[in-house]
């Protein structure tokens, strides 16, 4: 594979794997509510892709419709324009953590494989008009039928091949699902590193159905055959190992669950002062907002509620931006020290959804979604 056209980075992330480009912010730099691009993770599965004639990229629409279609930037751009602020998670996120308790298989990641975005471009539910596919509601849908994202780089793990995942048509035509082809991230013209010039964004779901650098589009019968979709991102119980692996047997992963983690301090960190502030995010996925988040000094027998907010500076407003739906929630919370402690936050979304207090009880071989009592050990300095 060719590197030696990798876009510029900022030099503070750390970088998991370099080539492919695997990257993550350190903790503090998720404690603003709009992620940065600089500080936003960068995750990879080949060089990336380079678009130089913009005036002749475009997508195909194609598969199981009545017309297909190509479609350019320009007519992308000229459709109605959406701003979702939408939560990317890597299903890898904390996997580091689930290596400590048994080793799996995956590029290791602390608690950055996340940020939060304002997230620019056309609804799919759109562009799907386009090929005659009409809008529908999660009252009215058919079900069954799959929409696939096709990539333009080149993956080892589909033998030199793009990249493709695909969702169900029921949730890429549906309006409220704010599925996203983007073209802008935080205001800003996408970066190549994030797919430029056009991506997807699924929110409320595992980042890797957010393909980047999207090539063409196709309506399925099942679900895209991918290497992405049926050999990887799937949610393994912990007595599945290498030896027994039946891929057939589990679905593909498709919305995250309710995580958090503790950004204000590392692992293992120090405090000069009594008084401090643990800050972090959390989220939830498929849209279930965050209910409450917990944090406790004593290892969880006593707990106390921390502080919520959202929106804060955002760079800009527009109308269409009234919803924090698919969006992280930051949470603060000013306790004293003790003078050795194991901090630990949990958080609850609005289905009551609650995290899981050991990593034992979800690990599985490739080390996905771990979302277990996020801990770090303080010690005051005297
Ligand atoms: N799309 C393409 N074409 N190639 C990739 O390697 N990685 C996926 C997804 N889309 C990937 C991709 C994964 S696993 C994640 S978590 C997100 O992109 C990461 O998006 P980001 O790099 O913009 O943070
Ligand atoms: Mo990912």
């Amino acid at each position: 594979s060719d590197y030696s056209q990798e876009p510029p980075r900022h030099p503070s992330l750390k970088v998991n794997s370099k080539e492919p480009f695997n990257a993550e912010p350190h903790r503090a730099a998720l404690l603003s509510y709009i992620t940065p691009i600089d500080f936003f993770y960068k995750r990879n599965h080949g060089p990336i892709p380079v678009v130089d004639d913009i005036e002749r990229y475009n997508v195909s629409i194609g598969g199981l419709v009545e017309k297909p279609l190509e479609i350019s930037m320009f007519e992308i751009r000229r459709l109605p324009k959406y701003n979702v602020v939408a939560t990317l998670q890597c299903a890898g996120n904390r996997r580091t953590e689930m290596s400590k308790a048994r080793t799996v298989k995956g590029v290791g990641w602390d608690v950055s494989a996340i940020g939060n975005a304002i997230w620019g471009g056309a609804k799919l539910a759109d562009v799907l008009e386009l090929v005659g596919i009409s809008k529908y509601s999660s009252f009215s849908a058919p079900g069954g039928k799959h929409v696939e994202f096709v990539s333009i780089d080149k993956c080892k793990e589909e033998n030199g091949g793009p990249y493709k995942a695909s969702i169900s048509l029921r949730q890429a035509a549906n309006p409220e699902a704010d599925v996203l082809l983007a073209y802008e991230m935080n205001g800003e013209i996408l970066s190549r590193d994030h797919g430029y010039p056009l991506r997807v964004i699924v929110p409320g779901v595992i980042g890797a159905r957010s393909v980047k650098w999207l090539d063409h589009i196709n309506i399925i019968e099942d679900e895209c055959q991918g290497f992405f979709m049926q050999k990887d991102y799937k949610m393994f119980p912990p007595s599945v190992n290498w030896d027994n692996i039946n891929w057939l047997t589990r679905k593909a992963q498709m919305d995250f669950p309710v995580q958090c983690a503790i950004c204000s301090l590392e692992d293992v960190d120090v405090v000069n002062q009594v008084k401090a502030t643990i800050a972090g995010y959390a989220v939830s996925g498929g849209g279930r907002g965050i209910e409450r988040v917990d944090i406790s000094l004593d290892g969880g027998k006593t707990w106390l509620e921390a502080e919520r907010y959202q929106r804060r500076n955002i760079p800009y407003q527009s109308d269409d931006m009234n919803n924090d739906k698919w969006a992280w929630v930051l949470f603060k919370a000013t306790v004293d020290i003790p003078e050795n402690a194991v901090i630990i936050a949990k958080a609850v979304d609005t289905a009551a959804n609650v995290q899981p207090e050991k990593v034992d009880a979800i690990w599985n071989l490739r080390g996905i979604l771990n979302t277990s009592w996020h801990k770090v050990q303080v010690r005051r300095a005297s």
